[in-house]
């Protein structure tokens, strides 16, 4: 996301523990052609930009994915969308649905943008504030579309705007047939089967960025959340239904930032107010970010984040657990110790967050994945057998012959088989690191038994230069802070769906820090979002 809250803990810590070696065994994981989501404009100055359209060819980056659980045809995607930026002069959350498995896509936004003067804009409540991000996209159980993200306004100004951050959801009901509905500058369309039910806030604070006489910023910005919903039958859980939510709530630039937690019992309407959950037991640390939320197939809630210390500057993985809808929690349990900081030779911000996944087939056996950095950065998957009280050794997901780095790791698992994804630079030059790939692998798959990973598959066709400088007027690299998967088992194999930020649609690529050159309509701000549907062997 484009403000920079999430990434304070860069500190370097201890890496102590053995790794195991992946295997190698035939291919099992078959891509397709790299689909672009993005309605673009392939680099012609195509006129006004609206939600349906990046007619000026502007940024998107942070993916979401999700498949229906109603029907696997249909799949989002979600990202940080600088389409607007010449009409509205910020981001806002665009949200990308196909009806036919990810080999088409259509593009909108969520309602309340600062130009959306349609009914559904105005009265949601979010209408207001300048900026939206951080996306994550869900379906429940019938199919209903649920889209979280964060709302706020960018510049301290005070008295007119008394609300400037937020956490909210934002619910679509699954009407099958339904037609897509017409985007324009003021409104926003409904995607193909399903129609715009309302926005809720589920946290708010109030932050200046550029308060006078304050150092980063003031106030409580409430920060990237993540959500979850229980997709099991009433029978397997009680909590059957629930959506969850985690974010991070800063507390200016040096105050705490425990991990909150909130969930809705009816569809999204309501929330329940945010509870921290971060800083219990004898490991507590008051500094926390990059929560991610499982649920296993009895009910039980996981949160997984990434805890760092301003006084040790030792950074951690934790995880906390509910056993009743997450009402209570556990006190939290460190599983690793890992370090962070700048990858060496990117561009882009490198933040770390944690990532969980639940055997939907045992509800004690978790999966945590993080990437650490020693010397240069690498993806690592640990679990527990017994329900997040015990940790295994860190198994290193990846090969890496050339030292490269590994980056965004995103995990989830499909009847039984734990499959990962993650950025990687290792079809750069020699030592150089602009060069990015998605690649993916899975463990309890095509013949191979945890702690025994996959070989790699390369999902990206192309590699893209990830570090144009397409940000801060061509002084800044971004390419969003996370990409995501989501798995889906047909009954004979995985069908696994991968979306990323790519730069392969950037002309020119400005690598040179000095300011400029300026944002054109044709194509030197033109980051994309891509995505592919693997089809995985049991
Ligand atoms: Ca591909
Ligand atoms: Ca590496
Ligand atoms: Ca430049
Ligand atoms: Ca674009």
């Amino acid at each position: 996301m484009a403000c920079n809250l999430k990434y304070f803990g860069l500190v370097l810590g201890l890496f102590v523990f053995g790794l195991a070696v992946p295997s190698a065994i035939g291919s099992h994981a078959v891509g397709g052609a790299d689909v672009k989501v993005i309605n673009d404009n392939n680099n012609i100055d195509g006129g006004t930009p609206n939600p349906s359209f990046d007619a000026n060819n502007r940024q998107q980056n942070e993916t979401s994915v999700a498949i229906s659980s109603a029907d696997t045809d249909i799949v989002a995607t979600a990202a940080n969308d600088y389409r607007m930026v010449p009409v509205t002069g910020d981001v806002w959350y665009g949200l990308y649905v196909s009806d036919d498995g990810g080999s088409s896509w259509f593009n909108t936004f969520v309602p309340g943008f600062p130009t959306d003067t349609s009914a559904a804009g105005t009265s949601s409540p979010i209408s207001g504030l300048g900026a939206s991000g951080d996306p994550v996209v869900r379906f429940d159980a019938a199919g209903n579309m649920l889209a979280a993200g964060i709302a706020f306004n960018r510049s301290f100004v005070a008295s007119d705007r008394p609300l400037d951050t937020a956490v909210y959801v934002a619910r679509y009901n699954y009407t099958p047939g339904s037609p897509a509905g017409t985007s324009t500058a003021n409104r926003a369309g409904n995607p193909p089967n399903f129609t715009y039910a309302g926005t809720t806030i589920v946290d708010r604070g109030a932050v200046g960025f550029a308060v006078p006489g304050v150092v980063g910023f003031a106030g409580l910005f409430t920060d990237k959340e993540w959500m979850e919903i229980d997709l099991n039958a009433p029978l397997a859980s009680p909590c059957a239904g629930s959506i969850y939510v985690a974010h991070t709530n800063f507390h200016g630039a040096q105050g705490s930032s425990p991990i909150v937690f909130s969930r809705s019992t009816d569809g999204g309407a309501t929330f329940s107010s945010p509870r921290a959950i971060s800083t219990g037991g004898s490991s507590t640390t008051q500094a926390n970010e990059g929560a991610d939320i499982a649920v296993a197939p009895d009910g039980t809630v996981y949160v997984a984040y990434e805890a760092f210390s301003r006084s040790t500057r030792a950074n951690s993985i934790n995880v906390v657990k509910s056993t009743d809808c997450g009402r209570h929690w556990g006190q939290p349990v460190r599983l690793a110790t890992i370090g962070t900081g700048q990858a060496p030779g990117i561009a882009f911000r490198t933040p770390t967050f944690a990532f969980i996944a639940v055997d939907n087939t045992n509800p004690n056996v978790v999966y945590v994945a993080y990437q650490h950095l020693a010397g240069d950065y690498d993806v690592f998957v640990q679990r527990s057998t017994n329900g997040g009280q015990g940790w295994g050794a860190p198994v290193q997901v990846n090969t890496d012959p050339g030292a490269h780095q590994q980056l965004f790791p995103t995990i989830e698992v499909s009847n039984h088989a734990l499959h990962v994804a993650w950025y990687d630079t290792r079809n750069s030059a020699g030592t150089a690191n602009d060069q990015v790939d998605v690649y993916y692998a899975c463990s309890n798959c095509a013949g191979n038994v945890y702690p025994a990973f996959s070989h790699e598959t390369r999902v990206t066709d192309v590699s893209h230069n990830g570090n144009c400088l397409l940000f801060g007027g061509g002084t800044a690299g971004f390419h969003g802070d996370y990409i995501e998967l989501d798995a889906a088992w047909t009954g004979a194999n995985h069908l696994v769906n991968v979306a990323w930020a790519d730069h392969r649609d950037v002309s020119p690529c400005d690598l040179d820090p000095a300011p400029g050159p300026p944002s054109n309509n044709t194509g030197n701000r033109n980051e994309n979002i891509y995505a592919d549907r693997l089809t995985v062997s049991p």
